[in-house]
């Protein structure tokens, strides 16, 4: 069970909580929905990995393979119109946000179908229409805009939520904590998403911060902090669904610390030296997909209905390859489009001749 710094009643908690309650009725349409989300990202990052090694993939590539359950729990209490930012570990979000295989594999390839016209690489994911803001490559950078986006999401009055995702890392940087000490003062439907993996880059949480307890940093700002094991979806899913619902109908931000692993190093050239391969077996004995599996199993749902979700998982993969290896390279004329909000004048544009 999550374990909580509790969240202050407030007039709404009654509303609050029969929404959360609705939201985690565990059908097994709804653990099937779960498995295939958590599958299909795994396809598809295996297949990064091997395209990375063919070097069909240049640029930094961080895989996801063992968070899977983080984004796909907390994505799956979100609604059309919520939003997501999170930093370069971005594939997994990216498509539990709706966007395709193809359209992110071929970003991957640098090929004018990926979803950033194959300028933006791993790092970059971005679809505005479905709310997922990006994919960023600057540690931390992205959460002060995501308490940005949802404090324009409070200031129109929409009821909707922001998600700003990003790592124990990232999690020592200052500019999370201005922006967790503005979500706290003005009530932003905003939660801070603290992936802990236990490492940033080669350096283990314990080095980089003073407590082990990060989500205790929220009560510095005035909202609720709470804790999650990371490792089982359908524990994300009810800690989240209880602090979406906080966020949507009473503008009270969470700190969710969520307890998970990556199984693969930092990014593709790291052999992952800080840890042994003991720790990476151990954890990897609490996959996320597996311990779902087994719940389905347990519940009755016929091995085959599995199987076809994993299979469809391996073929969308596979495809989103051979559609990014046929994709046209893109035009010249993209070169400089897209690079600020409001285009350039032509005289402006810098002179590319090749
Ligand atoms: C401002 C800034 N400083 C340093 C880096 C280099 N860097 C990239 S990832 C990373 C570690 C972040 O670790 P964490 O936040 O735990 O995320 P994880 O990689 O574990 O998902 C660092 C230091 C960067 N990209 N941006
Ligand atoms: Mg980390």
């Amino acid at each position: 069970m999550p374990t909580a710094i509790a969240a202050p009643k407030t007039k709404k908690t009654e509303v609050v909580e029969s929404v959360a309650h609705k939201h985690v009725e565990e059908s097994a349409d709804l653990l099937l929905h779960l498995y295939k989300e958590m599958m299909r990202i795994r396809r598809f990052e295996e297949q990064s990995y091997q395209q990375y090694q063919k070097s069909a993939i240049g640029g930094f590539c961080h895989l996801y393979i063992g968070q899977e359950a983080v984004c796909v729990g907390a994505i799956s209490c979100l609604e059309k119109g919520d939003k997501v930012l999170t930093g370069y570990r971005d594939h997994g979000h990216a498509l539990a946000m709706g966007m395709t295989a193809d359209s992110l594999m071929g970003e991957l390839f640098a090929k004018a179908t990926g979803c950033s016209k194959g300028k933006g690489g791993s790092m970059h994911f971005f679809d505005n229409a479905l709310g997922m803001m990006g994919g960023n490559g600057i540690v931390g950078s992205h959460i002060p805009v995501a308490a940005g986006v949802a404090f324009a999401q409070k200031y129109k009055n929409e009821k909707k939520v922001t998600l700003g995702f990003y790592g124990d890392g990232a999690a020592q940087q200052g500019a999370i904590h201005e922006a967790m000490n503005l979500a706290g003062l003005w009530r932003l439907p905003v939660i801070f998403v603290l992936e802990n993996n236990k490492y940033g880059m080669g350096t283990a949480v314990n080095r980089s911060s003073a407590t082990s307890e990060l989500c205790k940093r929220a009560e510095g700002y005035n909202f609720p902090g709470v804790t999650c094991d990371g490792m089982d979806v359908l524990e994300v899913r009810k800690c989240f669904s209880e602090a979406v619902a906080r966020a949507r109908f009473d503008n009270t931000p969470t700190l969710i610390e969520v307890k998970t692993y990556r199984y693969r190093g930092h990014s593709m050239s790291d052999p992952a030296n800080y840890r042994t391969a003991t720790e990476v077996e151990e954890k990897k004995k609490e996959d996320p997909i597996l311990m779902l599996k087994a719940v389905l199993i347990e519940r009755g749902v016929k091995e085959d209905r599995i199987h076809a979700i994993e299979e469809a998982a391996d073929a969308e993969a596979k495809a989103s390859v051979e559609h990014a290896i046929a994709a046209p390279e893109p035009d010249l004329s993209e070169l400089a489009t897209d690079i600020v909000a409001n285009p350039w004048p032509a005289s402006m544009l810098p002179r590319v001749e090749f």
